[in-house]
């Protein structure tokens, strides 16, 4: 399980799209009775922005980032306690509209398990902008849950003015409880959503102890930064058709030992992916190696490998056994 390895005096931030959100004072002990804990989902077309949010908000990388759609491929929750508050924030995958592959069938089956039984749903918009896809996944949502508006990337709105008549047309799509117009990458707005979530907080005990952060374990994280690596390394036409394995997992005290697979849909990709004399697969490795080492303050081998797998993504059997839902 991956602990919480913040407010250690000095140290950057592990991501660079990751903000260095103020640290809330540590966790004091709080009477179970006064204590408030709650689900909120974080949803929305592919690349718009939230696991940048869910990042932001957890204090610390958890989910990977890209800017290409299709990042995220599974829910991923991250804690964050604050006060008598704790947040179990759960990123999802961009909602897919456009190919009905296996692999997107199971994407939007984990978008879908992932908005039922939350107790405050946060759906992600590009700020000024909403389309068919958008559409999509607002028709998704339960009527029984609160939805705040979350219009992303506010940074790259020019002409600010130009939002008031959006978002009073955003007004009529939907009851939303809340418009929050903002930015993942601004720390400040960040301490301003959080004070608007945290109304939305049931009060119960605490599920999770304050030191954790996510559900996922370190081998998981290790397939994810490599393909986070990989998404960000190579051209437009890989990322959909490929997918990352973990071959071998161990820890020897302060060393982990990893060996991972790239499995590719076809041959030429397989060239794409490892580059000139192996220049590409080379630097994802070393990447995918300095980040896992920060994150976990430990040594990092990490063995890649690179496969094909032809029509892996639209062969239902086969997209279960990689590990997608
Ligand atoms: N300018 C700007 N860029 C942002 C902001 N938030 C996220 N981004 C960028 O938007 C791109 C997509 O971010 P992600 O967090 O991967 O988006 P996502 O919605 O999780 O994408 P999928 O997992 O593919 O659905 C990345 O390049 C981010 O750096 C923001 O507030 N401002
Ligand atoms: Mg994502």
């Amino acid at each position: 399980m991956l602990a919480r390895a913040l407010g250690r005096p000095g140290e950057p931030p592990v991501d660079d799209v990751t903000p260095e959100t103020q640290e809330p004072a540590a966790a004091e002990p709080i009477d179970p009775a006064q204590q408030h804990c709650g689900y909120v989902a974080i949803v929305g077309k592919p690349n718009v922005g939230k696991s940048t949010l869910l990042n932001a908000l957890v204090g610390q990388k958890v989910s990977i980032t890209s800017r290409k759609a299709q990042t995220t491929r599974h829910r991923i929750t991250g804690y964050r306690t604050v006060g008598p508050n704790q947040f179990v924030f759960v990123d999802t995958p961009g909602f897919q509209t456009r190919h009905g592959n296996a692999l997107n069938r199971a994407l939007n089956k984990t978008v879908l398990g992932a908005v039922n039984d939350v107790d405050l749903i946060v759906f992600v918009v590009e700020a000024g902008h909403f389309n068919l896809a958008d559409a999509k996944v607002l028709d998704l949502l339960p009527a029984n849950v609160p939805v705040i508006l979350l219009a992303n990337k506010f940074d790259l709105v020019h002409r600010r003015g130009d939002l008031a008549p959006w978002l009073r047309s955003m007004q009529e799509r939907h009851a939303f409880a809340e418009f929050v117009p903002m930015s993942a990458k601004n720390s400040k707005d960040i301490q301003r959503l959080f004070a608007i979530c945290e109304k939305y907080l049931p009060q119960q005990p605490w599920i999770h102890d304050p030191e954790e952060l996510t559900d996922r374990s370190e081998r998981f994280m290790a397939s994810e930064m490599v393909r986070e690596k990989l998404f960000r390394l190579t051209g437009d036409e890989l990322p959909y058709t490929s997918t990352v394995i973990i071959d071998k997992f161990e820890q020897e005290g302060q060393l982990r030992r990893i060996a991972a697979t790239i499995v590719v849909e076809r041959e030429g990709h397989k060239g794409m992916v490892i580059g000139d004399k192996g220049e590409k697969l080379k630097r994802i490795g070393t990447e995918a190696r300095q980040e896992l080492e920060k994150l976990w303050d430990c040594k990092v081998f990490l063995e890649l490998w690179v496969k094909v797998r032809s029509g892996w993504a639209d062969d239902d059997a086969r997209v279960r056994s990689f590990g997608y839902e």
